[in-house]
């Protein structure tokens, strides 16, 4: 236990029916980059992600491959834990809901929710998207090719009839508004908080929270015939990771989280049933839940059947992790849907990263290198200008809590490229190559200025950016102990040696194409 302030925040668990995909790496890599900036900010982070490994559709997929659930998921579910690895995703924890202690905690909780009588045997009968693993009532349900109907996400539906237990969930339509207007910040973006408001305010059914016609999931307590509808078995993994049913440690330090992190197609089970599960069994509803965009491919959705997912790990391939990084959470406002395409990749690329901010840093480092004998130059009194940039860039800080703390990492990083583009402004203007021969002690506080800029941003970029920025502090010899943002405002020692420096973003060059 340390005496930091407690932050948890947490991914969706993917399913292990198909591999990992450019969607599941953005989500991760926002709380990622949440994750890494609130460390280097003082907190006691801690961030989970995992896999969701059980429900109808997972058992498709392994009947499909010709394999029992369990070889299926141990596979697929490693899949996701090497994308986690490779992307530089520094979660502390990996949760997977086929694991003994996951199962442990769905079972405490649903004792505790039929101790206070919030769950009650019954029978369903209505439409069930596999695809979806959802229920949708007949009103929703739009109508499809030949007659059929279709789930309002496109998604086939089947008609179910069996014994089911049910959450009251219709019991709790008062008491979740409230907590909606009491927490204006639960739901983000505003857009969607309307949206989950309008649907609750629609009124809420009670929910159908176990199956009897396929057995790969959690048993229910007291009764194996059923097991536990995929949802309420994977959100309680947010709990499980915190120890749960044993409320002492982890619980009480991170629970409630500060942040789930889900893509919009899945608010409406983190916003409004997961709230209702947890008041309901005396539990506190997490701080907020962010509600991300969708990603498109060259304009078109994203799907295996039209043959275009993108894959991480072949992006990273082939313009590198941190630039793949950057542009994810750089080329759309957080929240909105956006379309990757290589254009747009490479223009981020060598525009921002290249030209912007990798000019700024070799023309500023190689001018140290050559002109101060390759040492941090000796500042003398600073004019308006230089204070007009050190201002700037000592604002960075203040100015990115904000956008980290409501995920709006577009905001942030535009934030940061004014500071770059005023500093390439501030080069050309003072033109320290100049000042060599009429003012070298001016040329001197010049550089001075431009290094000490480099380095707030590079401290500040280091969660989007982990491994170029850490070369970049390498090279204006930020010790290993001076780069978290408690160090943010000690300035550079003058006269410390400097390594030679080396260009940190390489321009993207199309290939030749084959003769
Ligand atoms: O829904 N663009 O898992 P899932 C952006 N197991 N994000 C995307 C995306 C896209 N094109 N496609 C997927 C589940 N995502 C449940 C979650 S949580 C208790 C259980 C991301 O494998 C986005 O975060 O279908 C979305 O919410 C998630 O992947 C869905 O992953």
């Amino acid at each position: 236990m340390t005496g930091k302030p407690a932050y948890y925040l947490t991914t969706p668990i993917y399913y292990v029916n198909d591999s990992p995909h450019i969607g599941h790496a953005y989500t991760t890599l926002a709380c990622d980059v949440v994750a890494r900036f609130k460390r280097l900010d003082g907190f006691d982070v801690k961030f989970l992600t995992g896999t969701d490994e059980h429900g109808q559709k997972v058992e498709k997929s392994a009947n499909n491959a010709g394999v029992s659930p369990q070889a299926f998921t141990d596979r697929v579910s490693q899949n996701f834990r090497d994308l986690a690895a490779f992307m530089g995703y520094s979660n502390d924890d990996f949760i997977r809901t086929t694991e003994p202690r996951h199962i442990k905690a769905c079972q405490a909780l649903w004792q505790t929710l039929i101790e206070k009588g919030e769950i009650f045997l019954g029978a369903y009968h209505g439409w069930y998207s596999v695809r979806d693993e959802a229920f949708w009532g007949e009103d929703e349900l739009k109508a499809g090719p030949d007659g059929t109907k279709l789930a309002p996400t496109g998604a086939p539906v089947d008609w179910v009839e069996e014994p089911s237990y049910f959450f009251r969930l219709s019991a709790w339509q008062d008491k979740l508004l409230a907590f909606y207007e009491a927490n204006p910040d639960f739901i983000a973006p505003a857009s969607r908080r309307n949206e989950v408001l309008s649907f609750v305010k629609g009124g809420l059914q009670d929910l159908s929270v176990s199956r009897t016609s396929f057995k790969w999931g959690v048993p229910v307590p007291g009764d194996d015939a059923h097991i536990m509808y995929v949802w309420l078995d994977a959100l309680t993994n947010y709990i499980t990771a915190t120890g749960y049913p044993d409320m002492t440690g982890d619980y009480a330090r991170y629970w409630p989280a500060d942040l789930h992190m889900v893509g919009k197609d899945i608010l409406r089970f983190h916003a409004v049933y997961w709230p209702a599960f947890l008041m309901a069994a005396g539990l506190e509803p997490p701080k907020r839940v962010f509600a991300h965009g969708w990603w498109t491919n060259e304009g078109q959705k994203i799907s295996k059947s039209l043959g275009n997912v993108i894959d991480p790990i072949k992006l990273v391939e082939t313009y590198g992790l941190d630039q793949v990084r950057y542009f994810l959470l750089r080329e759309v406002p957080f929240g909105s849907d956006g379309d990757f395409s290589h254009r747009a990749m490479v223009n981020r690329m060598n525009g921002e990263l290249a030209n912007d901010l990798g000019n700024l840093a070799q023309r500023s480092l190689s001018m140290i290198n050559k002109n101060c004998d390759g040492r941090m130059p000796q500042a003398g009194t600073f004019s308006p200008e230089d204070l007009e940039l050190l201002n700037a860039s000592a604002a960075l800080l203040p100015q990115l809590r904000d956008s980290i703390d409501r995920q709006l990492f577009h905001e942030g990083l535009e934030t940061v490229w004014q500071v770059v583009r005023a500093a390439n402004g501030y080069v050309d203007r003072q033109a320290p190559w100049a000042l060599k021969k009429t003012d070298p002690a001016r040329m001197a506080t010049v550089l001075y200025v431009l290094a000490e800029t480099v380095r707030q941003i590079a401290l500040v970029l280091q969660p989007v950016m982990p491994t170029t920025m850490s070369r970049l502090l390498d090279q204006l010899a930020v010790p290993p102990d001076h780069r978290d943002f408690s160090s943010f405002e000690v300035r550079s020692q003058s006269g410390q040696p400097l390594p030679r420096p080396e260009g940190v973003f390489p321009r993207f060059v199309e290939p030749e194409p084959a003769s």
